[in-house]
This record gives structure tokens, sequence and C-alpha cells, in this order.
């Protein structure tokens, strides 16, 4: 299916209307900064962009909210996630995209899926809205941040590495749970990285 700039405009403004403000910039940010590595690494720039302006669609919505969504669809919320509700923004928007917004493309659904924890094997896509969300220019207090930005121009998979590395860092010092997903896709990537 081929995105017209319509469809993204009317979903824009939605997310104006859903998000914070905050949160609404870190949306465009996110959005234009996808767009920019999609041109640069040769992936589909509309779909970049769209992934970007939904990527955090349920993250205004309260806990109890979330579960309720998830419990009425019957999606499955693990042990940490029941702990962490914040994690369910990503399911739960990767149902709302398309249920609410539309969103047929299963690589943009999956993007959004998967773009707080990663996952082993992701599309080039989803590694690029993975990135996207950590290197905006809204971001500002992430360690390495300079360096991650420049390497996500040049390498994927080596960005994704080193973010994953720090996400990691960053939560053990918190003592916050690691979603075993997170865990995994380091793994993952480390050792191919290795090869
Ligand atoms: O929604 P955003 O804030 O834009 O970004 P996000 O969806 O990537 O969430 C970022 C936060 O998620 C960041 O503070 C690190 C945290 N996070 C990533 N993996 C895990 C995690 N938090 C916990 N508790 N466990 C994880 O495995
Ligand atoms: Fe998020
Ligand atoms: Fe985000």
């Amino acid at each position: 299916m081929k995105l017209k700039q319509a469809d993204i405009s009317k979903i824009r403004k939605a997310m104006e209307k859903t998000l914070d403000k905050k949160r609404y910039e870190h949306t465009l940010g996110v959005a234009y900064t996808a767009s920019c590595l999609a041109m640069c690494h040769e992936e589909n720039v509309k779909n970049a962009e769209l992934a970007g302006l939904l990527h955090d669609c349920a993250k205004c919505l309260k806990n109890p909210q979330k579960l309720k969504i998830c419990e009425k669809h019957n999606i499955h919320v693990n042990k940490i996630e029941a702990k962490n509700p914040f994690l369910l923004h990503a399911k739960v928007g990767s149902f709302l995209a398309m249920e609410r917004y539309g969103v047929r493309e299963k690589d943009i659904v999956n993007a959004i899926l998967n773009h707080t924890t990663g996952r082993p094997g992701m599309t080039k896509l989803e590694k690029i809205i993975y990135i996207a969300d950590y290197i905006e220019p809204n971001r500002k207090q992430a360690p390495n941040l300079a360096v991650i930005r420049k390497l996500a121009f040049v390498d994927l998979d080596q960005a994704l590495i080193k973010i994953l590395e720090d996400t990691l860092s960053y939560l053990e010092t918190l003592k916050s749970d690691i979603d075993p997903m997170t865990k995994k896709t380091y793994d993952y990537y480390k050792k191919e990285g290795n090869l």
C-alpha cells in the first residue's frame, strides 16, 4: 500500500490531540529523525515517518486504561509488564495503530510493537524506529548521545548495540526490572556484531 501525504497529516493531527505537548514534540522528532535514517539507509521514507508518528500513540493513556485494553482484546501481559505497565504502551500502541489508525503494513505495526525492548532479528524499519526514539533532537540526557547520533547514520547495528548497552546499564543503576526481551536483543546483536 502506498501511503498518501493526507493520511500522514491526519495521523499527525490525531497525535497532537491525543498526546501531551512534550510527547507530541518528541513524536515529531522521532518521525523526522526516522525519515532521515530511512533516506540514509534506503528504507521507505513515508513508512518511517508514519511509524515514528505512531510509535508512542498509547503513551499518554493511564496504566489502568492500557491494562483494560489488553484485557478486553486478549493482549498478553507478562509479569514484567504487569509490574511496569509503562512498557505496555508499545503493545497497546501497535494495537491502536491497526484498529484506530487503520495501519495495515505489518512492518510499521511491528516497529511500534518492538520500539521499547527491541527484538532479535529486527527489520530495518524496526531498527530505525528504535534508534530514532533514542537520538531524536529533543532527547538530551543519554550518555554517548553525540557518538550514537553519528553512528546511526553510518551503521544501524552498531548504533543499536550501543543504545542497548547504555539502556541496560542505566536500568541496572536504577535497579529496574529488565524485560528479558531487552537483554535477548542485546545478546543477539552483540553476538552478530562480533561475527
Ligand atoms: O516511550 P519513550 O520514553 O519515548 O521511549 P521507550 O518506549 O523506548 O521507553 C524508554 C524507557 O524504557 C527507557 O527509560 C528505558 C526503558 N526500558 C527499556 N527496556 C526496558 C525498560 N524499562 C524496564 N523497566 N525494563 C526494560 O527491559
Ligand atoms: Fe515509547
Ligand atoms: Fe518514544
